[in-house]
């Protein structure tokens, strides 16, 4: 039996590098591998203000990326989080197991709700139990995000520790997956910050949809520093960034890379960054506006995988809810 993988990402914002060389890349890799389960986590997108127009429309692109970037979805399940109710029904009673001291050490919810954090949604704070959710539903073994993610999915861990020991081996604990490299894609201009979806500053984030002008002019404005060396030094966080992307889009090794650019300085190197980039995502692009044309199908295909997930997830529910008392 194959070993079970769930991930998701949320339809909010413009999906960029980070995203793609944070999780969706290895999701593709590992594939054949696994059972997969990918996810649009539209209820966690919620959690933040949304305009119901977008929010759809996001849906949808967030589909379109994951299969142009090489989904099967032959190989994975591949539907959206609200279509399968049990998601909220699980969320709600792993809620009523969670300490709200757990949550409160989350530092996504610190750094989303800032000095706000009197006024953000209770379902910001509680992020973290939908997230459970959505991972214990499906038994799964591992779980491939970005380094960011990993402090939820130990919630996870811990949460599903707690039922079972109350309720009996109901959970399977789960394993975040970090890949080695690219798992904290860093902002362009301020590299001690993370590359986010939810920033739209000109100059900040590559996104997966961008124009070959944007991309260029991005890597071109990216912060670097007043040394010269082209190496792969995490303490040097601009050209640490910059090295890391490259090495994403070509696959090449950290000391091929050093190698070729020994002595080059860093417009040349970003020169070359930008066309890798460009040649990267002019592949993908053209898969998507393919898909993208036929958004029907594209619906077809959700709700097949919702269909698919909803046996699993129903099945899960079911042992949940009698093991705790209810219907
Ligand atoms: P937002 O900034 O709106 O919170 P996000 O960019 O963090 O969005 P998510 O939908 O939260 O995007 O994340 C989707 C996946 O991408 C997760 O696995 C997450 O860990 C990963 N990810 C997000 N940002 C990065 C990044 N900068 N580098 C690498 N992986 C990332
Ligand atoms: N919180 C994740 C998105 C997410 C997720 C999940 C990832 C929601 N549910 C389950 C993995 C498994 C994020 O990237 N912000």
């Amino acid at each position: 039996m194959k070993k079970r993988v769930f991930s998701g990402i949320q339809p909010s914002g413009n999906l960029h590098i980070g995203n793609f060389l944070g999780a969706l890349k290895n999701w593709v890799a590992s594939q054949d591998q696994f059972d997969n389960v990918f996810c649009i986590v539209d209820l966690h997108a919620i959690t933040v203000p949304q305009d119901p127009k977008i929010l759809r429309q996001k849906i949808r692109e967030v589909a379109g990326i994951y299969f142009a970037a090489g989904i099967d979805p032959k190989k994975s399940i591949v539907f959206v989080q609200s279509a399968v109710s049990a998601h909220a029904e699980l969320a709600w009673i792993l809620n009523c197991f969670t300490p709200m001291g757990w949550l409160g050490r989350m530092t996504q919810f610190k750094e989303k709700s800032g000095s706000q954090k009197e006024n953000v949604s209770a379902g910001l704070f509680d992020y973290p139990a939908l997230m459970a959710a959505d991972i214990l539903l499906y038994d799964t073994d591992e779980v491939p995000v970005g380094e960011d993610q990993k402090q939820h999915v130990e919630f996870t861990r811990d949460i599903a520790g707690r039922f079972n020991s109350i309720y009996g081996e109901t959970f399977k604990l789960p394993k975040p997956v970090i890949p080695h490299s690219g798992a904290r894609v860093m902002d362009l201009i301020e590299p001690a910050k993370k590359m986010s979806k939810s920033d739209d500053r000109t100059g900040h984030t590559l996104n997966l949809l961008s124009s070959k002008d944007e991309i260029r002019s991005a890597i071109m404005g990216a912060t670097t520093d007043s040394l010269k060396q082209i190496v792969f030094d995490p303490k040097r966080a601009g050209i640490y960034n910059l090295l890391e992307i490259y090495e994403g889009v070509t696959g090449l090794s950290r000391t091929e890379i050093e190698l070729k650019f020994a002595g080059i300085g860093y417009g040349e190197f970003k020169k070359e960054l930008a066309e890798k980039v460009v040649e990267f995502l002019e592949a993908f692009q053209s898969q998507y506006q393919e898909l993208v044309k036929d958004p029907q199908h594209i619906d077809s295909l959700l709700a097949d995988g919702a269909n698919q997930a909803l046996v699993l997830a129903e099945k899960k529910l079911s042992e949940v809810k009698s093991k705790v008392g209810l219907g």
